[in-house]
């Protein structure tokens, strides 16, 4: 994954400092791209070891469809719970709007099963994409993320938001704009999220995983981040591991952590960094 140890180093090099909301600072650079073939393994970092656990329990929280973090903290898994209130919930975010976009009629759209019915039927679409951006939704930012999921509010605006999908031949790539990428410790997650969900939409559509590709707006390094990130930057990566399935899965939604088998993953050492909230 020498694209995303280039960004890191792009960032320390020509990145502005730039206030942010939470108090931390940032070096930041606008709009960069990265893309990795997924022939040539599953883009999991070797150059600090990753909660593989942690990625991908979040991507079948939110194809449940699920926004509170209940479910996630009987798996182990509690990177969403600075966010979250005293009970667990986060408001309509990632998973809500992906599966169940409210509609003016009072019912809701699901905009997974959307993806999966054009992958099958209209594999040449040009339309097949999936969005968590619901501006009605999003978060009133004199609010604590607490108040705004209390008040039927996204805790976060999304940062991960557009996903779209293209078939060429038997291969589904996928592309996904960051609109805000904390490239030390956010961006690593929805690298090997966007893989694995590649992944698991091939596995279903009887497709091969094609290549991934991850456009960044707002691509920063927080300031307490910066020590780590040089630190991770004199390791020399490793091979990328490889995804295998135990099984097929009934459908999209029936996957377990379970299901999914790591091969072959030598990283270096964790580097732990505080998250800015
Ligand atoms: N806020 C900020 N400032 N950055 C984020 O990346 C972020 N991500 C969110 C919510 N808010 C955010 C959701 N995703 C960690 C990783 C992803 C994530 C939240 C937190 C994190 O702290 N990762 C640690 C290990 C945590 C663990 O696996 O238990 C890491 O070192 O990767
Ligand atoms: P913002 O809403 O002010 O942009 O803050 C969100 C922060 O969270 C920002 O540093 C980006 C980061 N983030 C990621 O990088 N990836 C993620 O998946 C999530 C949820 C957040």
């Amino acid at each position: 994954m020498r694209q995303y140890l280039d960004l890191l180093q792009d960032i320390l090099d020509n990145g502005v400092r730039k206030d942010d909301r939470t108090g931390t600072g940032t070096l930041s650079v606008f709009g960069r791209q990265f893309r990795h073939d997924l022939a040539d393994g599953f883009p999991l970092l070797t150059t600090k070891k990753l909660h593989f656990r942690s990625i991908a329990n979040e991507l079948l929280w939110f194809l449940r469809g699920d926004t509170n973090t209940a479910w996630l903290k009987e798996r182990g898994v509690s990177i969403w719970n600075e966010w979250a209130t005293e009970e667990g919930e986060l408001g309509p975010l990632y998973g809500a709007q992906w599966t169940a976009w409210p509609t003016r009629d009072g019912g809701s759209i699901n905009q997974i099963d959307y993806v999966l019915d054009c992958l099958r039927h209209r594999p040449d679409s040009r339309r097949i994409l999936f969005h968590g951006w619901n501006v009605e939704y999003l978060p009133d930012e004199k609010q604590s993320p607490q108040d705004n999921a209390r008040a039927g509010r996204m805790a976060l605006p999304p940062c991960h938001l557009l996903y779209q999908f293209y078939v060429a031949g038997d291969r589904l790539s996928s592309q996904l704009y960051i609109r805000s990428s904390d490239s030390f410790l956010g961006l690593p997650y929805n690298m090997a999220s966007l893989a694995l969900l590649t992944h698991m939409l091939a596995q279903q559509c009887d497709l091969q995983p094609g290549e991934i590709v991850i456009t960044t707006g707002d691509s920063h390094l927080y300031m307490n981040h910066l020590e780590q990130v040089s630190r991770q930057l004199q390791r020399e990566p490793r091979p990328l591991p490889s995804l295998h399935f135990r099984r097929r899965p009934e459908n999209l939604y029936a996957y377990c952590f379970e299901d999914f088998e790591i091969r072959n993953y030598d990283p270096h050492a964790h580097i732990p960094a505080p998250v800015a909230v």
